[in-house]
């Protein structure tokens, strides 16, 4: 069978990673719909050699249409996502639009698939920066048992998009050229100040929630909870974004539950873990870094160490492409286990 498939947001540094994901997985796919802002539509995209025409998203565009990728802003998926399931589709949501819903599922294939079962239209693709953390700790709470998360992110630019990428090069070609360079869009638009990404790195992450917290870092420790269906996990986060293009970055830090845990259980528990690459040979200086990890659909692990002081710590320096595993390649990969169940 071959499926009416649609990407909303389909211009955008996500929405154009669907779209090549799809073609490199030969997604069966029928029809091709790709929708867009009215800014953009008119504009065509590339796929399969062919070329298709991108139109504005407008509720009608839906019918006949499987399966929707959204990806265009959670003011978007707030408005469209509904009508798109009245019309009988499947949305895997990429924003945060529904994620703590309870009615929604919030899945990532290699932790909690089978929450797709209880899917009733909405499917949520959580953050990049939660996604490539569960990954990686999921086999470790299977096996020792989770007690406590401590994260600390090093996130591209990218994560904001492909109109902060361009500030984020305009910056550095400034500050090379001796200029001042101009801030409109990070930390987060709409905010009060600017500040330069470029050649510097910047504590916040999305807009400041009452307790002192960051959006991004609330995202992180309450998807994780729905994710591992621990709602008493105890998990905190602090969320940087630096100058690096693609490719987020995590220092986190975990307690398990069961005693007397090495690093050599710890490689053994990664090197077999799905969706997961163990890069950890210190001697050799072989450890994940941006640069290598993006364009690649795995959660690349290394740098595991044992606490010195608290024999039940372990430290990881965990790495992803933000725009692959952390959205575009996890929403298509929720396709496929959609499709893998029967439940499309
Ligand atoms: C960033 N993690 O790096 C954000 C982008 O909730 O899907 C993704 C925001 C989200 O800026």
């Amino acid at each position: 069978k071959k499926y009416h498939v649609a990407i909303v947001g389909a211009t955008g540094a996500v929405g154009t990673q669907m779209l090549s994901i799809l073609e490199q997985r030969q997604f069966p796919i029928e029809k091709l719909t790709l929708l867009s802002s009215a800014r953009s539509a008119g504009q065509s995209l590339r796929y399969n050699g062919q070329s298709v025409t991108i139109q504005e998203a407008t509720p009608d565009k839906f019918k006949g249409v499987d399966i929707a990728l959204f990806s265009a802003g959670g003011s978007v998926s707030k408005e469209l996502a509904p009508a798109a399931v009245e019309h009988g589709a499947i949305v895997i949501d990429n924003t945060s639009a529904f994620r703590m819903d309870p009615n929604v599922p919030l899945v990532v294939p290699e932790v909690n698939e089978l929450d797709l079962q209880d899917h009733k239209g909405i499917i949520a693709n959580p953050n990049c920066s939660t996604i490539q953390m569960v990954v990686a700790l999921e086999p470790i709470r299977q096996a020792m048992g989770l007690k406590k998360v401590v994260v600390s992110t090093y996130q591209a630019v990218s994560g904001a998009g492909v109109h902060a990428i361009d500030e984020m090069k305009n910056q550095s070609q400034s500050i090379l050229n001796g200029e001042k360079p101009e801030a409109k869009i990070l930390p987060v638009k709409g905010a009060d100040h600017h500040f330069p990404i470029a050649f510097n790195v910047v504590p916040q992450i999305d807009v400041f929630d009452s307790n002192g917290y960051t959006f991004e870092e609330m995202k992180m420790i309450n998807e994780t909870k729905k994710i591992m269906h621990m709602p008493s996990l105890k998990v905190s986060a602090t969320c940087v974004r630096l100058p690096v293009e693609t490719g987020h970055s995590e220092s986190v830090y975990i307690e398990v539950d069961e005693e007397g845990k090495n690093v050599a259980d710890m490689h053994q528990l990664l090197e077999s873990a799905s969706g997961v690459v163990l890069q950890d040979s210190p001697h050799e200086q072989i450890y994940p870094m941006p640069s290598t990890s993006a364009g690649e659909l795995e959660v690349f692990v290394g740098r595991v160490r044992q606490d010195l002081d608290e024999p039940n710590g372990f430290h990881l320096w965990i790495v992803s492409d933000n725009l692959l595993k952390g959205a575009a390649w996890n929403s298509v990969q929720i396709a496929e286990s959609l499709l893998k169940l029967k439940l499309v």
